[in-house]
């Protein structure tokens, strides 16, 4: 245990949107919560996210890049995780990929969550050129967390009406075959009044679901929070299908706190009158086995 870091360290590779709760505004409050060291590596600075804001000022820092890791090179900083998301340019994932192969040690976390949509449509700045790159980028993780819109852009197939539980076990063993050891994938239509997360650890072979209860609401910034409670979750500890579990409570419990207000949707979820839950043990647990 001599040389491990005694809070463990994650390079978290996000856009920095000032207004809206999600990428680094999300990232960073649930890990330090969680208790893990947070160094980001802001990609990009938005005035809000891209989603329901027209008009914001968007600056790409895909130029300072290479200049912040050049830094931590010479300081020789070790990371027990890194944690990329939104990506402001192409050329970033180049980078990122080549911020994966610098940093490499042994039981080192790669999580890599492809963001590029939702609903079937690409976000506003992302392009099929965007998406070949992340295509790329997803073969270095040792986890992804695409929605289905991203795993069906990831697959290069058309966004599905339907889809039968041997489909969602095709696609995500297809996902883990370029690379990740453990593929999440999230809002799987799974009946009239729930979504699933299926999830899948190629290691043991076993496909694992939780099913959450609907709220008609969509909050930008939500699939930041739960690929961070699952990010948190597996640096502390626990089991794959138990950080589902978390992740997809603590989603649910930031919607529900944000839905009972009239509130617009693209401030985001009310976070900060859900984090502390990040520090109670789990008290109830409804994964099962997906078959
Ligand atoms: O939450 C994903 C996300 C991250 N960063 C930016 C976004 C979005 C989704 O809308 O616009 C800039």
């Amino acid at each position: 245990m001599y040389n491990s870091n005694p809070v463990p360290r994650i390079a978290a590779i996000h856009d920095l949107s000032g207004f809206g709760r999600s990428s680094l505004t999300v990232v960073i409050p649930i890990l330090s919560t969680m208790g893990v060291q947070v160094v980001p590596l802001p990609t990009a600075i938005l005035s809000t996210h891209t989603s329901e804001f027209k008009d914001y000022h968007y600056h790409d820092l895909t130029n300072e890049l290479p200049k912040i890791i050049h830094h931590w090179k010479t300081l020789d900083i070790k990371f027990d995780a890194v944690y990329s998301g939104f990506l402001g340019s192409p050329e970033q994932v180049a980078i990122v990929s080549d911020f994966i192969s610098s940093f490499h040690h042994e039981n080192q976390l790669i999580v890599v969550d492809p963001v590029l949509g939702d609903d079937g449509t690409p976000y506003g700045p992302i392009g099929p050129d965007m998406i070949r790159r992340m295509g790329e980028l997803i073969t270095h993780a040792d986890i992804i967390t695409p929605n289905i819109t991203e795993a069906a852009f990831l697959l290069q197939q058309d966004y599905p009406e339907t889809l039968s539980r041997e489909k969602i076990k095709d696609w995500i063993k297809r996902l883990s075959d370029k690379g990740p050891s453990t593929v999440i994938v999230t809002s799987v239509p799974a009946s009239e009044k729930t979504t699933s997360v299926v999830a899948y650890n190629r290691k043991d072979g076993r496909f694992w679901e939780v099913q959450c209860s609907y709220v008609p609401a969509y909050y930008p910034g939500t699939g930041d929070i739960f690929t961070s409670v699952i990010t948190g979750s597996l640096l502390q500890g626990d089991n794959l299908p138990l950080a589902l579990d978390r992740a997809v409570q603590f989603v649910s419990m930031s919607i529900r706190a944000s839905f009972g207000h009239n509130i617009p949707n693209r401030e985001g979820v009310l976070l900060e009158r859900v984090l502390n839950n990040l520090r109670a043990p789990i008290t109830s647990s409804s994964y099962e086995i997906f078959s």
